[in-house]
């Protein structure tokens, strides 16, 4: 359920930026040929042509939709170019795509707080940059206006085609606008800019909204695609949310939106007003009425995080129809080779960006003989994560006949699966880098214990090695190859891509109005740069399939060795019931100097036991690097 956060008293100034048809995009710069083409990629699959995951402008105008299927899509818009996902290990490989959203982040984030929501998504905190502008350069004392910026469609503005862009640019320089709007035309202009840098960059083209929280920028972002970008000045909020339909906002999508509309009659989030908060906290609880009659009024005090690494990785494949799974040795089969995908994709995560994935979580999809109609729950099961692929791979097993267990008895037949993902996640960040303790742990010598039946946890043995050399275990390289590396760090994807930092204009300086996006997708695409042809060069994006998550992990092509000297036992500590501890006379007292300070602080309280460590916080002890799996 939604829980409402305080509005920060401070005016902010918030983007969302997505791409527009994003894979058809990457496929369209992998090949030239298909720009300005009906265009559609599909998943791979033999069924009447596969299905339709993104679709490009040019092909909607016929009617094509991502819900339908290759043949059909033919039929409607017979001159359509389909294009396969490319595929790894029988299954979607999306490595391609995530690298390429990698890319576009990468130029984003030089902003302000940076966001990855999704694998083409983005949201920024514009707020400084849009003071500083608003101090140094504001829009009403500049002569020229970035052109893209006069292109914006503001909320409640005059739609009058005829000086749109006239309109638009005198909105964005009034001098009597109040400081919020000020700070939101200064916003329109950095967000203009930035999408004209990723254009020439990248060649991908996005689309934005430009608000004062998130909710209301995210809600507008896709209002005008592709290619455009929308402002919500604070004056429109009011009349914007009282016709938007309830089912258009994404946390009242579900069951939630649906009550709205059938016990109360609420239609629009406008039709909220009519109820006062007490009333909808009578309904909905505290938490879920206060979020309610605040949404209502576009209050949402939603950060902006400071994360454009996923959440989490996660590998999935659905076995519709006659794919389904009826036995337990093919679902090993697939298991091995999700989890083989997963391995990958957290070792590469901890190579590339000292992040550790702590936990491991199978979900799938079953239905029982004679039922298939009814599509029963099956549970979701999940362990501590350990690292290395033997070591997944045999605790999603045990997982999955955990799970299976609860949703048929101890039968061995009778059901079957029609979707499979394993998913690791609660990844924290070793922000310490070279220092962390991690370093010190080595694996588990009798890691093979584990057994994650049903909520249980797998036996974890701890390991301190001292002798453990001083040297980071894993050195980062990216070097252009041939063997298809991926490269989707976004600072290596320019060391390894050769993309240049350009720059975003000097916020000072003048910009001329040439950034149109319509005049640049004009230019012949193929006068393009010689460094901009970078797929399946520098860094053949190349690597393995996900259903969700999106990755900037490079795939480094470790040896077989390397990923075993970096296999982590993520607990590191005895566990002794709930109670986890660290073996302590085992630290080399020249490795804790090497830790974060509160850890010291910490160790040095269990080895000085007359100063005994104060109790923190979870987050900021040893605990929450390693707590104790609950499951
Ligand atoms: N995607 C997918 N399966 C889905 C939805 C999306 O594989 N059911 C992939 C393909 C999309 C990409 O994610 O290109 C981004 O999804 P979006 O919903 O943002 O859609 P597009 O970017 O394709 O189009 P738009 O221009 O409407 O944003
Ligand atoms: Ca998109
Ligand atoms: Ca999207």
């Amino acid at each position: 359920m939604p829980v409402a956060r305080p509005e920060p008293q401070e005016p902010r100034v918030i983007a969302h930026l997505d791409l527009d048809c994003f894979y058809v995009q990457v496929e369209q710069r992998r090949n030239p040929a298909l720009r300005g083409q009906p265009t559609a990629v599909v998943q791979y699959n033999d069924w009447k042509g596969g299905g339709l995951i993104a679709v490009s402008y040019e092909a909607r105008k016929f009617g094509v939709k991502r819900s339908m299927r290759g043949d059909e899509a033919k039929h409607v818009c017979p001159g359509i170019n389909l294009v396969q996902v490319p595929v790894a290990r029988e299954k979607a490989d999306l490595n391609i795509y995530r690298s390429a959203g990698s890319e576009v982040v990468a130029i984003l984030s030089t902003k302000g707080k940076c966001e990855r929501a999704s694998i083409d998504e983005v949201y920024l905190d514009l707020t400084d940059a849009a003071k500083e502008r608003l101090l140094e350069s504001p829009p009403e004392s500049s002569e020229i206006i970035f052109e893209e910026a006069t292109k914006s469609n503001i909320l409640d503005l005059s739609s009058d085609v005829s000086n749109r862009e006239e309109n638009v640019r005198a909105w964005l320089c009034r001098a009597d606008a109040d400081y919020q709007d000020k700070l939101l035309a200064c916003g329109a202009i950095i967000v203009a800019q930035l999408r004209i840098k990723v254009l020439e960059e990248t060649q991908f083209t996005c689309s934005a909204g430009i608000a004062h929280n998130k909710m209301l920028a995210k809600l507008v972002s896709g209002m005008h695609k592709p290619a455009q970008q929308t402002v919500v000045p604070s004056s429109s909020v009011q009349d914007f949310l009282a016709s938007l339909p309830v089912k258009k906002m994404k946390q009242l999508g579900g069951k939630l939106g649906s009550s709205l509309q059938d016990d109360l009659g609420v239609k629009t989030v406008g039709d909220l007003l009519t109820f006062t908060e007490e009333k909808l906290q009578d309904y909905y609880g505290v938490n879920t009425g206060t979020w309610l009659w605040k949404t209502a009024r576009g209050i949402s005090g939603e950060e902006v995080e400071d994360r454009i690494l996923p959440k989490s990785h996660g590998c999935g494949k659905t076995f519709p129809g006659s794919k389904a799974l009826k036995n337990n040795a093919s679902v090993k089969s697939w298991l091995d080779k999700l989890c083989e995908e997963l391995s990958e994709r957290i070792q590469s995560d901890l190579n590339s960006n000292k992040r550790v994935a702590q936990t491991l979580t199978l979900h799938a999809r079953a239905c029982k003989e004679n039922e298939c109609n009814l599509m029963k729950k099956f549970p979701s099961k999940s362990c501590p994560l350990r690292y290395g692929t033997g070591k997944i791979q045999e605790d999603a097993m045990k997982l999955f006949e955990s799970a299976l267990h609860d949703f048929w008895g101890s039968r061995n037949t009778g059901w079957s699966i029609t979707s499979l993902s394993v998913t690791a996640s609660k990844i924290f960040d070793d922000t310490s880098g070279t220092n962390s303790i991690l370093r010190y742990i080595s694996p588990s010598s009798s890691a093979s214990s584990a057994v994650p039946g049903s909520s249980s946890t797998p036996e974890l043995t701890p390991f301190l090695d001292k002798k453990l050399p001083m040297t980071p275990i894993h050195e980062e390289h990216c070097e252009p190859s041939s063997k298809n590396e991926d490269c989707g760090n976004s600072n290596l994807a320019k060391q390894c891509c050769g993309i240049e930092e350009k720059g975003v204009p000097n916020k000072s300086s003048k910009v001329k109005g040439t950034g149109s996006i319509l005049k640049f997708l004009s230019q012949s695409q193929s006068a393009l740069p010689e460094k901009r042809k970078i797929d399946g060069l520098t860094c053949g994006h190349q690597g393995q399939e996900s259903s969700s998550g999106a990755n900037k992990a490079e795939q480094h092509g470790r040896s077989a060795e390397a990923v075993d000297r970096s296999n982590i036992n993520t607990a590191g500590v005895h566990s002794a019931g709930n109670k986890w501890m660290f073996n302590v006379e085992d630290i080399d007292p020249a490795v804790v100097g090497e830790l974060p300070l509160e850890i010291q602080r910490e160790i040095q309280g269990w080895t000085r036991p007359s100063k005994q460590a104060s109790t923190k916080p979870r987050g900021h002890t040893i605990s929450s690097y390693f707590p104790p799996a609950r499951s």
